[in-house]
């Protein structure tokens, strides 16, 4: 019989950090804090949802957030325990949320980051208890910054960190500080994330794809002709198969794990694409590049290098396994990356 192997070294989260902090050059610890304050805040989401259904949170607040969204009361929620987190935390001195049509900034916070977040994205999906999660942006004040909007206005390639973390079966954390991607899965007796994906790397390949068909009477010819020809496939190869939560992390989490593509491009009525950059495209771009995945837009720029005129723009996306996005750069006639 299989001897039940019981890890007794196992690595939570602040301890990984604290490694990672040893490693880190003339490191402040400064860092290290802020990544603290927003586990606590995945926690905290993390019980507020799953207490959700039972005390009858469910349902509108009532209120509408600044893209007219109606707003469900964990998202209103989400928000508070989120901003409330970065401003404990003493280090934050500028937050972008979906949630809040301005900037937030903490002037009296002797910290020297900017935070962008979508506290609870997906949260269309909350009633029928579909995963949702929070993606999280992290940028370094510019040099003499006292904290403005110019700190967030940036290429993505300025990012020092971006995570996430999914409100699924289990609460996972996906989190890279620019050397490689590290997942972590939350343990609800200890209260700690522990390490059980490291240096995570996406498959190169898988016929998976991932995109909301219901929009395809509104996509460009190029993108109809695309998936087209992933579900008809030439002669010898087999046709892909669709998986589509509609929960941006659910589906890019599970891109991470089995590999494949994920898209959401822009279309008739939405000519920008519906995704915002700031804290949604930066995010799950950094981290598929960490983790050897390609995120480019319709056009086949890198998500990276867009930057953003306003805090909430939004952007198309195509991420996923490189073979997969490859494939659709040759079909728009640009070179593979
Ligand atoms: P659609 C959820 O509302 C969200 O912002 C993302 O999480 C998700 O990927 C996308 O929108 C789903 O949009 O139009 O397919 O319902």
């Amino acid at each position: 019989p299989l001897k039940e192997s019981f890890d007794t070294d196992i690595i939570t989260l602040p301890r990984f950090l604290l490694e990672s902090q040893k490693c880190a050059k003339n490191a402040t610890g400064e860092f290290t804090l802020l990544l603290n304050a927003l586990q606590f805040a995945f926690k905290f989401i993390s019980q507020t949802i799953r207490r959700a259904e039972l005390v009858h949170l469910i349902g509108l607040a009532g209120a509408s957030n600044s893209t007219g969204d109606e707003q469900k009361k964990l998202d209103v929620l989400g928000d508070e325990i989120f901003i409330n987190a970065m401003k404990g935390s003493g280090n934050v001195k500028v937050l972008v949320s979906e949630e809040q049509e301005d900037l937030i900034l903490f002037p009296t916070a002797n910290g020297t980051y900017a935070v962008c977040c979508d506290p609870i994205d997906g949260s269309s999906n909350l009633d029928a208890g579909v995963s949702v999660g929070t993606i999280v942006s992290l940028f370094k004040l510019l040099p003499d910054s006292t904290g403005t909007i110019k700190d967030v206005l940036r290429s993505g390639r300025e990012m020092v960190g971006a995570c996430y973390a999914m409100y699924g079966a289990s609460t996972h954390l996906m989190l890279t500080t620019g050397q490689g991607v590290d997942g972590f899965t939350l343990d609800t007796n200890l209260g700690e994330f522990i390490l059980v994906y490291p240096d995570l790397q996406i498959p190169p390949q898988r016929s998976i794809y991932s995109i909301n068909e219901g929009n395809s009477y509104y996509w460009d010819e190029a993108i109809v002709s695309f998936i087209e020809m992933l579900k008809r496939p030439p002669q010898n190869k087999k046709p892909y198969s669709a998986r589509y939560v509609g929960s941006m992390v659910a589906d890019v989490h599970r891109t991470f794990l089995y590999g494949g593509l994920f898209a959401y491009p822009a279309d008739q009525k939405a000519k920008s694409g519906k995704l915002r950059l700031l804290y949604e495209a930066f995010p799950m771009a950094f981290l598929m590049e960490q983790a050897g995945g390609i995120a480019i837009n319709d056009r086949g720029e890198r998500i990276l290098d867009l930057v953003p005129e306003h805090i909430h723009d939004k952007t198309s996306i195509w991420l996923g396994s490189p073979d997969e996005i490859n494939q659709y750069l040759r079909h728009i006639g640009k070179p593979e990356l």
